[in-house]
């Protein structure tokens, strides 16, 4: 076994250079690409939470996570794209309840929303954005769906960018959506039902990015990027099994 884990071994390391050069010469749609982000609260919404996702091609899969929302509303979820890629400064001040950041006061830093995180089979386009009825509505949740996207955000997303919101905040803390201020996205709804309370801008999962190195133990990251490697890992080893037992087969025959 000793000797069988020691050819695995030598075997792999030809297997991973040739992984680490194949994105350049692989066709985009084969590829997978791991997303993972923690979320930033905004206007002291007193969330938290975390948001993963897979793209193969134009399929998306996606979990968020989310804990200490405003409960029993609708939280609308989307990924935005098309800003900087990135989320506000907490701090900045808004155009809303007292400095709160209205939707579109961020909007050059994560962008427009380009997917509505829905749930029932709802649509899942920039239609869906305040789609009420088919968005979380608990203040603690787990949503995770597989949908396909258009071409122009799958290649974004494919390039690491997209930018996930939550929207929903209690500003003034009565317990629902409220207030004198009508939401800058759509004015029959309170500015609280759409002012957004948790932001996290995608980062790739290392398995996305040879070249970091394989870090083991300590580390501080967790989640999607080091089950992304361990994947990588195991693919790696059972590539090399599989040409190793080619090698044994062949040094058999002859
Ligand atoms: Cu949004």
């Amino acid at each position: 076994m000793k000797k069988l884990t020691t050819a695995m071994a030598t075997l792999a390391a030809p297997a991973l250079l040739a992984v680490s050069a194949a994105p350049a010469l692989a066709a985009h749609e084969d590829e997978t690409v791991e997303l993972m982000t923690t979320f930033t609260e905004l206007n002291d919404s007193g969330g938290s939470g975390e948001a993963w996702a897979k793209v193969t091609g134009n399929e998306v899969w996606i979990k968020v996570e989310v804990q200490g929302l405003l409960e029993g509303a609708p939280h609308a979820q989307h990924i935005h794209l098309g800003g900087a890629g990135e989320c506000p400064d907490p701090d900045m001040e808004g155009s809303g309840f007292e400095g709160a950041i209205r939707t579109t006061d961020a909007i050059d830093s994560y962008g427009a929303v380009r997917v509505s995180l829905t749930g029932n089979d709802a649509d899942t386009s920039e239609a869906g954005a305040l789609d009420v009825a088919n968005f979380p509505s608990d203040g603690t949740y787990t949503y995770e769906r597989t949908f396909e996207v258009p071409d122009d955000i799958a290649q974004s997303l494919h390039d690491g960018q997209g930018v996930v919101v939550v929207h929903g905040v209690d500003h003034n803390g009565s317990g629902e959506y409220d207030g004198e201020q009508m939401s800058d996205l759509d004015d029959s709804l309170p500015s609280e039902a759409t002012d957004p309370a948790l932001c996290g801008a995608f980062e790739m999962g290392q398995m996305s990015a040879p070249g970091g190195g394989v870090e083991t133990g300590g580390g501080s990251t967790s989640g999607m990027e080091n089950s992304g490697m361990i994947a990588g890992g195991a693919l790696l080893l059972a590539a090399g099994a599989g040409a190793f037992a080619l090698n044994q087969r062949r040094r058999t025959d002859s």
